[in-house]
């Protein structure tokens, strides 16, 4: 039995006003809460410390450059760390990076994966970027991912913790299951990740009823078809009066939701997950090395795109 306590932190709205150091107040606030609940790991929020930014159109750097943390722990992210190290828990923040890569100024959709001492195990920068680069010109608000994030550089790692092996993905990577089905092939017992998922559909008019549907599907499947754990955080709410879906949750390998909130405020979820359970399932239904034929999925790594056979 290898039992560990595993909170998801949802936030409530970060409007544009809000600073900082009021944000990072309640990610604080939370990460104390978990820690009362039982809980030794955190997931937090994608972009948890800014109001989602790219529903705007920004032309210059000047413009957006504001959202971005430039170190990592930046100066806001110092009390987040501090408590933490504190309390000796380990958590997932989202976050807009902007680093120089060879030189080159780059900016990630990004998420960190902090130890129960503090350090940062590792980073993770969204591959799967939605939306578009130039503004569609929807009366109400844009997506803009691909306008602001570079894709990211990093893949798609694991990182092993003294309490399982975690992988981390953000929101829109949670649609594509190759994301998973990589870090479950590194070993991946745990999936965190973030989203901020507006709850309408600028680009068709979508039922509101399916934005939930198929975020919980997405994390059902992830979770059951890679026999792992998934911890799943939202930023929710009313951002400026921007809509975003709640629906934070852990769902267990077997892909039964074990917890879910129930607002679309700051709210702290807690389970005692049992590692042993993914464990069991990758030895039988999802014995990957017993069961997978890749030699028939070459289509998935040769094609970008749909092609028609000949
Ligand atoms: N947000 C949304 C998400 O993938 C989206 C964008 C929603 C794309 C629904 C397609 C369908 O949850 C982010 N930040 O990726």
């Amino acid at each position: 039995m290898r039992k560990e306590g595993f909170a998801v932190a949802q936030m409530g709205p970060v409007h544009l006003q809000d600073s900082r150091e009021k944000t990072v107040k309640r990610l604080v606030e939370m990460l104390t809460e978990a820690q009362s609940r039982g809980a030794t790991w955190v997931t937090f929020p994608e972009l948890a410390l800014t109001t989602f930014f790219p529903r705007y159109v920004y032309d210059k750097p000047s413009e957006y450059d504001p959202f971005f943390e430039e170190a990592t722990p930046s100066k806001a992210m110092q009390p987040l760390f501090a408590e933490a190290a504190r309390l000796k828990i380990g958590f997932y923040l989202g976050y807009a990076e902007k680093t120089q890569v060879s030189g080159t100024v780059r900016r990630f959709n990004t998420s960190i994966l902090v130890g129960p001492d503090g350090s940062i195990i590792g980073k993770y920068r969204k591959i799967h970027l939605p939306g578009t680069i130039e503004p569609v010109g929807d009366p109400e608000f844009e997506h803009l991912e691909k306008r602001y994030f570079d894709v990211g550089d990093l893949g798609f790692p694991t990182f092993q913790t003294p309490a399982a092996r975690i992988g981390m993905c953000i929101c829109n990577d949670r649609r594509w299951p190759e994301t998973f089905r990589v870090m479950a092939l590194a070993g991946a017992e745990v999936f965190m990740l973030g989203y901020n998922t507006p709850s309408r559909n600028i680009h068709h008019n979508e039922p509101v009823h399916l934005r939930e549907f198929h975020h919980r599907l997405c994390l059902q499947s992830a979770a059951y078809q890679n026999a792992a754990w998934v911890m799943a955080s939202a930023k929710c709410g009313s951002e400026d009066g921007f809509d975003m879906i709640g629906g934070s949750m852990i769902v267990a390998p077997t892909g039964e939701i074990v917890a879910k909130t129930v607002s679309e405020d700051d709210e702290v979820i807690v389970y005692r997950c049992d590692l042993e359970l993914g464990a069991y399932i990758r030895r039988s239904v999802f014995d990957f090395e017993r069961h997978r034929r890749p030699e028939h999925y070459q289509a998935i790594v040769n094609q970008v795109g749909i092609e028609l056979p000949e």
